[in-house]
């Protein structure tokens, strides 16, 4: 059986970008190879984070995969700061990775741009990714498009230490969906940017949004000149998104929305599109309410845990063991 294995950070509230480019993703795996989530909390702590906002939507996260239908007990959930092993795999593959591939990497400059003080941990988190992955040896990691670059590095550090050491790491494939299908999903407010947790909140439908604020931002999107809907990434980048949004929430074809909605007007077509998206976010946020009750996420994630560090303290000490470094004797 295949396994995979992908991450989320805790940098902000969960949205519809998360989902439709990713979890939707991990939902179907599960069912056909071995999957290992985590909640990746290191990664948020690249740029500045409130303690209690870490805290809080680190198990919002965990809760979230499961209300979004990772079953605990097909996949492995768990929190990356539990398996210590990720940051010590992290400083092992960052003696192996060098200062021009890191200097490369477009999230890099996108984040740090303008920042006055800028993190040496914002700089090399694309090594604690690959190590993250690399530890699982998992073969498949499904991300959004944002993430192609960095999985490219993590191969290229997997493919660099195997030529050296022997088969230590499994050189994964990215699995990333079109743009089409959920693999970019726009800024509200600016088809020009991803949705993402640290942009403005107006651009961004997270999935705990209650009904009316999905309804008021939707309404409030932007929209491209003209008025006929129809889908075309180039000339008509804010329509097209939406449409890709209602195309993923309702599992009706790009086609079929556009015939529906062609010559309707935007507005006909965004004030459906609310009632998709609503309806979509229902049973997730249903499920999401029955999560917070206490302990029970806990629990999940303390099993996910157990079996996460079983296979990447392996992995761990046989490339401690190739390296030369002393194991102790466990
Ligand atoms: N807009 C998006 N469309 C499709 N997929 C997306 N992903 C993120 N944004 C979109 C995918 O979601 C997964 C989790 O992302 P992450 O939290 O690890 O990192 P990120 O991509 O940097 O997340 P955000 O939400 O954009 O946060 P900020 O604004 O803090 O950077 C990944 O698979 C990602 O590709």
């Amino acid at each position: 059986m295949e396994r995979v294995f992908s991450g989320i950070k805790p940098s902000g509230e969960l949205h519809l970008g998360n989902y439709l480019g990713a979890i939707r993703n991990f939902v179907d795996l599960q069912n056909t190879a071995e999957c290992i989530f985590s909640v990746v909390d290191l990664h948020a702590l690249t740029v500045p984070q409130e303690p209690d906002d870490l805290h809080r939507r680190t198990l919002d996260i965990a809760r979230l995969y499961v209300a979004c239908g990772i079953d605990p007990a097909k996949a492995t959930i768990f929190v990356q700061s539990h398996v210590s092993a990720h940051a010590e795999l992290g400083w092992l593959l960052g003696c192996f990775t060098y200062f021009g591939e890191l200097r490369r990497m477009t999230q890099f400059k996108e984040k740090s741009e303008g920042q006055v003080n800028v993190s040496s941990g914002l700089f090399t988190y694309p090594v604690l990714m690959a190590a993250d992955i690399l530890l699982y040896n998992a073969d498949k990691v499904p991300v959004g498009e944002d993430q192609k670059q960095h999985l490219e590095l993590t191969r290229d550090i997997a493919q660099r230490i195997n030529n050296r050491f022997g088969e230590i790491f499994k050189v994964p494939e990215p699995y990333i969906p079109p743009k089409s299908a959920g693999g970019r999903i726009m800024s509200l407010d600016d088809p020009l940017r991803k949705m993402g947790k640290s942009e403005d909140p107006k651009g961004t439908i997270a999935l705990l949004d209650p009904p009316d604020v999905i309804a008021k931002k939707i309404r409030s999107a932007v929209t491209d000149s003209g008025r006929e809907v129809y889908y075309d990434e180039e000339n008509k980048p804010a329509i097209s998104n939406l449409m890709v949004i209602y195309s993923l929430c309702s599992g009706e074809s790009l086609e079929s929305i556009a015939d529906r909605y062609g010559s309707t007007g935007y507005g006909v077509f965004k004030k459906d599109l609310a009632d998709v998206v609503i309806s979509a976010l229902e049973p997730i946020q249903k499920r999401y309410q029955e999560l917070t009750e206490p302990g029970r996420i806990e629990a999940v994630l303390e099993e996910g845990r157990r079996k996460a560090a079983a296979i990447a303290d392996e992995t761990l000490r046989t490339f401690q063991e190739k390296l030369g470094i002393v194991v102790p004797k466990a």
